[in-house]
């Protein structure tokens, strides 16, 4: 598919990577990411998890109208064409069921290899399989490699086990955030370890979302990326059509032109929402 830029207030790029919006949650900026999706087209989207936030949703149903407009939004793109792929998270790991299937032009998938248009491989992934490898990160390299794929098959089966005592999910950034002076270390761990799964898959980057905290960086002579989120930070992932990777920055609102509203009006309008974890 080509896509004609035509609107000069639309950036149009070869695919876009957004993560962790938490619709369902209290501290998702959908009103953000609704003006975000006016303003950029692409020929793919990927959602690298915990766009909806199942575990929320069972504990306290909130969907207001702005939920079901990222919605629509998003199925509105893959009917005129733009190529949507859903990678499910730990929220919405209900999906995680249905690999391989289409919903409203959407495609499931656990997770993809991507090729950019620079003929670079990224391996796409949501991250959260490796909470246990990351808390446990000294002894894990201790024991080595069966360590490791036990710690993440063990994490798998924690989850169930939470998911069915009606538990909410351990979270990442909230434990990381309490843990104030190592959150820095554990950051770097898990990009660390998501970049060894990169290696072993032999990409030369990976893409990932899970720990809200977007870069763009190399580690190890790996690419990582993280698509950060639409909680706090309102981050997404832009492939040029060069495969130039950009990472976008979306805190204003279209009814509210972002060159008459005072800096200080939009933080307290981003400040003035209920933080939320990962
Ligand atoms: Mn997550």
């Amino acid at each position: 598919m080509t896509v004609t830029p035509a609107d000069p207030n639309i950036r149009y790029f070869r695919t876009l990577f957004i993560s962790d919006v938490h619709l369902g949650s209290k501290a998702a900026k959908a009103d953000f990411l609704i003006d975000f999706l006016r303003h950029h087209e692409a020929e793919t989207i990927v959602l690298v998890g915990d766009i909806v936030d199942g575990w929320r949703l069972k504990r306290n149903w909130y969907w207001p109208q702005a939920f079901n407009d990222v919605t629509q939004k998003l199925l509105r793109k893959a009917r005129k064409g733009t190529r949507i792929i859903y990678i499910p998270g730990n929220h919405d790991e209900f999906l995680r069921e249905f690999p391989g299937t289409h919903f409203g032009g959407v495609e499931v998938a656990e997770r993809i290899i991507h090729e950019a248009a620079d003929g670079k491989r990224y391996l796409v992934l949501h991250g959260d399989e490796f909470d246990v490898v990351v808390r446990h990160a000294r002894v894990v390299a201790y024991l080595g490699d069966w360590a490791y794929d036990a710690a993440i098959a063990i994490n798998v089966v924690f989850a169930a086990i939470r998911r069915r005592l009606g538990l909410p999910y351990w979270s990442f950034s909230s434990w990381a955030k309490q843990q104030v002076k190592s959150a820095v270390n554990f950051i770097g761990e898990f990009q660390k370890v998501v970049v060894e799964e990169a290696r072993r898959n032999e990409a030369d980057g990976v893409i990932c979302g899970h720990i809200h905290h977007a870069i763009i960086t190399e580690i190890d002579g790996i690419r990582y990326i993280n698509s950060g989120d639409w909680v706090e930070s309102c981050t997404a992932i832009a492939e040029h059509h060069d495969g130039e990777m950009e990472l976008i920055t979306w805190q204003k609102l279209a009814t509210t032109p972002a060159e008459v509203v005072p800096v200080s009006r939009q933080m307290l309008a981003i400040g003035a929402r209920e933080s939320e974890a990962a």
